[in-house]
Parts: C-alpha cells; structure tokens; sequence
C-alpha cells in the first residue's frame, strides 16, 4: 500500500475496501551515520485508529485515534549504521466501538440467528455519515534533534494599539541552561523586529503587522506571519528552532465575534477533507486545489468537519489567511451510551492532541469538541461541561463550542460555549422539498435562539444533496436548481436575520464518499462541487454572494453595531 494514503480505493477488491481489524506495514530504513551521536525520532503524522508500531521487531510506541501525530524517540532499537536494514512494522486497526472518537459498534448478525450468514460474520456499524477510511494517511518521518533538544514553544499574542505583544514559552529536555536559549522574531522578509531570552518571556512588536482573514477586508493583507526562532546556544550541538505564527485577536463581545477588535462575518465552507482513489490520504495537489477553491468561491473561513486535517494543509489556513473552527472527530455521539467515562478519556485525550498540535496557528480561533452529539438530555450535562472546561483549561486563548442540531428549546449544553453554531437542514431533512417553508421556519429559529441565548450565533451546516447535471424546472430534490433554490432562500433568511448572525458556513466544499445507504447515491452530495473538484450550478451563486458581501457594509447596517 502507498503510504501516505488511506488503503480502502487503491485496489479493486471489496474485502479490502470493506475490511475491518489489524492492517500491516512494513518496510526498511538504513541510517546515515551522521545520525549516530543525536536523538533519532519516529513520527506518524496519522494513522487510522489504532496503531502499534515496531522497530526492528521491538515495540516502541502505540497509538489510539486517527488524525493526529505521534512520535517516539527510537535511538536504543536502531542497529548501527554499518550493520545494514532496519525494519519498521506499523499494525493499524480502523475498529471503531461505543467508547472510541468517533464511536461504532461491531455486531455478530448470524449469532443465534436462523437465517444464514458467513461463519464469523460481523459488521461494522457505524454513527458518522463518512466513509471509515484506515490505514497510514499522512506521512511517516525520521528526524533527529541534538541530545538535549527544544521540546515544546507556545505562542500567544495580544494588540496594545499598534503594539503586537508576543508571549513564549520553551521547553527544553537535557542539559540547556535558561541563559543559553535566545529568542528572535523574524518578520515576512527575515528582518529581525523583536529579541528576548530565557525560556519564557514577552517581546513587543511596534507597528505590528497583523494576522488577516482573506476575502474580508481589501484594507487588510491576509496572513501575515512572523517567524520566532529559538536558539538553545551558538555551538554546533545547539537545537533551533522556527516556528511561524500570527499576531491577532479573537473576542466575543455580546453577540459579536471581533478580529483584531473588527466585526467579523464567516463566510465560511464546511469541508470533509477527501478525495477520490487516496481516500483520506495526504496529496498536496488536493489542498492546493481545495484552498484555490475556497478563494475563488469568496471564503474566509471553513470547518474541519469532522476530524483535524492534515498539518500541511492547517499551515496553509495560516499563510492564506483562513479562520478555522478545528473539530476533534467526536461525530456521531448521538447516544447517551457514548457518554461513558471511558469515552471522555478517550475524547479529553484527543482534545489535548489536537490542542498540542494546532496551539499556535493563528488561523484557530475555536476549539470544536463534537459535532451534533447528544445535548438534549441533562444527563449529558456532567460530560460536556467536563470536555468544554478541560478544553479552556488547555488553552484559554481560544474559544470552545460544539456544533448543535438540537433545538433552542431542547439542547441543554448550549448555554457552555462561546458561540452557538446549529447545524439547520429545513427544507432537506425536515420539510423536503417544500421551499416556501424555509425562510418563515428558518427566520423563526434564528430570532428564536438569539433571544433565548445572547451569544453569537453561527450557522455551522446548511446544505441539499445535489446530483451534478440533474436538471429540473420548477426544481425538485437533488437537482441543481433545487441546489440554488434551497441556498438561495437561506441566504435570503440569513440577511434577513444579519443583526442575531455572526455566519455561514455552507455544507460542503466538495461532495464526499459515505458508508453505503438507501439515503445516499454513490456518496454525500452537499458540496458545492463535485468530488472531482468540478463546479455545480450553486457554486457560482455562492461565490457571487460572497465576493459581493462586504464585512464592511454589514457592520454599517446591522443594527447592533
Ligand atoms: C450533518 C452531519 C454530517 C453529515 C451531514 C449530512 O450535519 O454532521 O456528518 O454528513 O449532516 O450531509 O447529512
């Protein structure tokens, strides 16, 4: 199997694309004898989801959750340099039960049965719309460091008026005396513009240049970064290290969301990051294609729904200018059985890797710890008010929510985030096909939550299955036209509701392969392209709504400004 790439669509065998259990991977490295005096580490920048891995037949690391690196220091199982091959095996496991993130269940139909099935025969069953793709999905890397090495930075700005204040924090393992580590704040030409030393400190940074959303405001150049680069001494065995990140501010005041302290809209596209024949794989030419789609159709923010993407494709959300709500792949705890305490260990556990992950990307404004999980019982109170704590407890500078599809009068977890984002598909699940009922029942919501919650407010999905090159007059479901008479009426709504609405974000990029169901043909088809990457109708409308949305007009009109 290639690696990076999920194994499911490479061959045309159905028990692979299908499988269930322990996948195997192996292959051999040799060392550069360069390597011999420094630290030597194995990375995976994701596996799906279980993974146990060896080196040369000795286990160095497991591994629980997909999405997510994880690494170990492997210098004591390594052969040296001259003694030829050594052998990395990989075991991944894509079982998914009631206790992992995301939850499913395996089931034995043909026990005690009296209608037939294969002997063992069980299924996987599971509680998310997407495909189950397994396997090694991003790449595997060696790297070394010097023996004592710089393990950790965190990066959090704040704005005094012109002034960016940039506050850091090292860690370091080994033998690094605090007076030996400097500190330096490179800006986009290398220019240095700000020094500090110590393991932690606050560096100011006069006639700062700010950290900008694309397609939002022509005055603003988006994405701008800096670059701190830490030294841990001048000689040869010192470690540096350079880590970009962005000077901003995100606050909520009242029922605003505020950017460097300017209102802020989402125009904002929900995005299930995959593709054809790789599956969920890591591919370059994808995230390039899939960002220059997000540009043209006017965004200016999107959703990693429903798992953390792949850290290549964060780091351009951070240098395009892309404000991220970055969701953990809790989807699908529609039960209260998948509130378990072992599942929130599992769920605090991926919380706290993401969080480590995406700490000092400017482009995260928002932790998301569930997409429409079961919040609308008090017993599920206790589990999200843990998750919601933990997770402000792990980073306080960013804000927290979940995505809802309660109603306002029934979800009793809202009330903890700091934005509301409700997932809305009148006129698609509920009243399919009767579009006149969507702008009253929609305007009725909308008006519904803001007075009950004075937050802002943020459609999170919205969106109709859309067959490309179906056409009908007057349009029903799964038609293009119904595609742009259902987004159209939305869009109509959401203006008409601008002063309780902090954003949109359209359900999806790009249409996207599901588990197989009498509710969906050949895969998910919301996106307003194909999975080919290919526009439908209802492209254009939105990227005529977005490009001609103007933050600025908005802020003059609503009235809570
Ligand atoms: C949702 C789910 C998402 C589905 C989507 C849909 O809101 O969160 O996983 O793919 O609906 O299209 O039904």
């Amino acid at each position: 199997m290639p690696v990076p790439s999920s194994y499911n669509d490479i061959t045309e065998d159905g028990r692979i694309r299908d499988f269930i259990g322990w996948a195997w991977y192996d292959t051999e490295f040799f060392l550069s004898s360069d390597w011999t005096n420094k630290r030597v580490v194995l990375r995976i920048d994701s596996a799906q989801y279980n993974a146990i891995v060896w080196v040369n037949s000795k286990q160095v690391m497991t591994h629980q959750g997909g999405h997510i690196p994880f690494q170990a220091d492997i210098n004591q199982y390594l052969t040296v340099p001259s003694d030829g091959p050594n052998r990395l095996t990989v075991a991944v496991n894509n079982t998914l039960t009631p206790y992992t993130i995301p939850p499913g269940t395996i089931d034995w139909p043909g026990k005690d049965s009296p209608i037939p099935y294969p002997p063992n025969y069980f299924t996987q069953t599971l509680q998310m719309d997407s495909f189950n793709y397994a396997g090694i999905d991003r790449h595997v890397s060696l790297y070394t460091t010097p023996k004592s090495y710089i393990d950790d930075i965190t990066v959090t700005t704040n704005i005094v008026d012109t002034t960016g204040i940039v506050n850091y924090r090292v860690v370091t393992v080994g033998d690094i005396p605090q007076g030996d580590i400097t500190v330096r704040i490179l800006n986009r030409t290398g220019a240095i513009v700000g020094q500090g030393g110590g393991s932690s400190g606050t560096i100011k940074i006069p006639n700062a240049n700010l950290w900008w959303t694309v397609n939002t405001n022509n005055l603003h150049q988006p994405g701008y970064l800096y670059t701190l680069e830490v030294h841990t001494g001048e000689d040869v065995d010192a470690d540096v290290y350079r880590l970009p990140f962005g000077i901003r501010t995100v606050k909520v005041v009242g029922r605003k969301l505020l950017l460097n302290n300017e209102e802020f809209y989402f125009k904002g596209v929900g995005i299930h990051n995959e593709a054809e024949i790789r599956g969920r794989g890591l591919d370059y030419a994808m995230i390039v294609k899939d960002f220059n789609l997000m540009r043209w159709v006017g965004a200016n923010s999107f959703r990693t729904a429903v798992f953390p993407f792949s850290e290549e494709w964060m780091d351009q959300a951070d240098q395009q200018g892309f404000l991220v709500v970055d969701e953990v792949p809790a989807v699908g705890l529609n039960s209260l059985d998948n509130l378990s305490n072992q599942t929130l260990q599992n769920h605090m556990n991926a919380m706290s890797e993401l969080i480590q992950r995406d700490k000092n990307r400017p482009s995260v404004f928002l932790w998301s710890v569930a997409n429409e999980p079961r919040t609308d019982r008090p017993e599920s109170l206790p589990y999200f008010q843990t998750i919601i704590n933990f997770t402000r407890s792990l980073d306080p500078n960013r804000l927290v929510s979940f995505m809802c599809n309660h109603d306002f009068n029934s979800d009793k977890c809202v009330h903890l985030v700091d934005l509301i984002f409700i997932n809305r598909y009148v006129g698609w699940y509920s009243q399919t096909g009767l579009l006149d009922l969507i702008q009253p029942q929609l305007k009725y919501d909308l008006d519904q939550w803001a007075e009950t919650f004075n937050k802002p407010l943020v459609i999170s999905k919205y969106g109709a299955g859309t067959m490309p090159e179906i056409h009908r007059v007057p349009s029903t479901v799964f038609s293009e036209e119904y595609q742009i008479d259902f987004l159209s009426r939305y869009h109509r709504t959401f203006d008409s509701a601008r002063g309780n609405l902090t954003g949109e974000f359209v359900w999806c990029l790009t249409d996207f392969n599901t588990y197989q169901s009498i509710k969906r043909v050949n895969g998910n088809k919301k996106g307003i392209f194909t999975r080919e990457r290919q526009p439908k109708m209802s492209a254009f409308n939105l990227r005529h709504r977005y490009l001609t949305f103007n933050n600025t007009d908005y802020c003059t009109k609503n009235p809570y400004t």
